[in-house]
């Protein structure tokens, strides 16, 4: 999992509906688009999810759906994300099957740790940065907590949490493969300038590392 990776929010999207949000983020370079549901009926959540998963296709931009592996079984999504108290990851590995993107949050050192011991695609590294999005995060990584974990972890990180323009590049140059976020999108009057800011903000830094051929 690597470059720029697009978390939606319903609610800070505003007048723009979600689904042209998801596209204008696809279309400015998003590798990655996760949608994350809180507060949605189950059938409104498989219908959007599904005419999400449809508006993506001509783009082969995979669909991660957040926590909710029903859902995402039952539009054939390419993915889950499980945090910490979500479904187990080796259950969710045994329900979505050996070619799902399974995505897990790390929050501890010791979520770090036992992520070692697991097959999933990446790590979720949460929160980098304190953000007003989620409020019931603990303790921040920080740079340094997130250059600790690329020090030892076997898995591609994807940052989450506070990031932005102003930072996504210090944050891959920490050890990040992808930059995932939020508000800097879902929150733009442009998301697609705004996505494609940061996809070039992010490819700059991925070919400093050596992790892309080309800017
Ligand atoms: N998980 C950890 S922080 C966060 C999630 C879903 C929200 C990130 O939002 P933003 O607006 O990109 O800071
Ligand atoms: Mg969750």
């Amino acid at each position: 999992m690597k470059g720029l990776y697009f978390v939606t929010d319903r609610g800070l999207c505003g007048e723009k509906p979600l689904a042209e949000v998801v596209l204008q983020a696809v279309r400015g370079g998003a590798a990655c688009v996760q949608l994350r549901e809180k507060n949605v009926s189950t059938d409104f959540f498989v219908e959007e999810a599904s005419r999400i998963k449809a508006l993506m296709a001509p783009y082969g931009v995979p669909l991660i759906i957040n926590d909710r592996i029903d859902v995402a079984l039952a539009v054939a999504a390419d993915g889950v994300h499980v945090g910490q108290e979500d479904m187990p990851y080796a259950i969710a590995r045994r329900l979505m099957g050996p070619k799902a993107i399974i995505g897990l949050s790390v929050e501890t050192w010791e979520d770090v740790e036992q992520a070692q011991g697991l097959d999933c695609d990446y790590l979720g590294v949460s929160p980098v940065f304190a953000t007003p999005t989620k409020t019931n995060t603990k303790e921040p990584w920080g740079l340094e907590g997130l250059a600790k974990i690329r020090a030892v972890s076997r898995h591609p990180l994807v940052g989450i949490g506070g990031l932005n323009a102003g930072n996504a590049e210090a944050v891959v140059m920490a050890g990040a493969d992808g930059i995932a976020v939020v508000s800097a999108i879902c929150a733009s009057p442009d998301p697609y300038a705004a996505a494609r800011e940061l996809d070039d903000i992010i490819r700059g830094a991925l070919a400093k590392r050596g992790l892309l051929r080309e800017k």
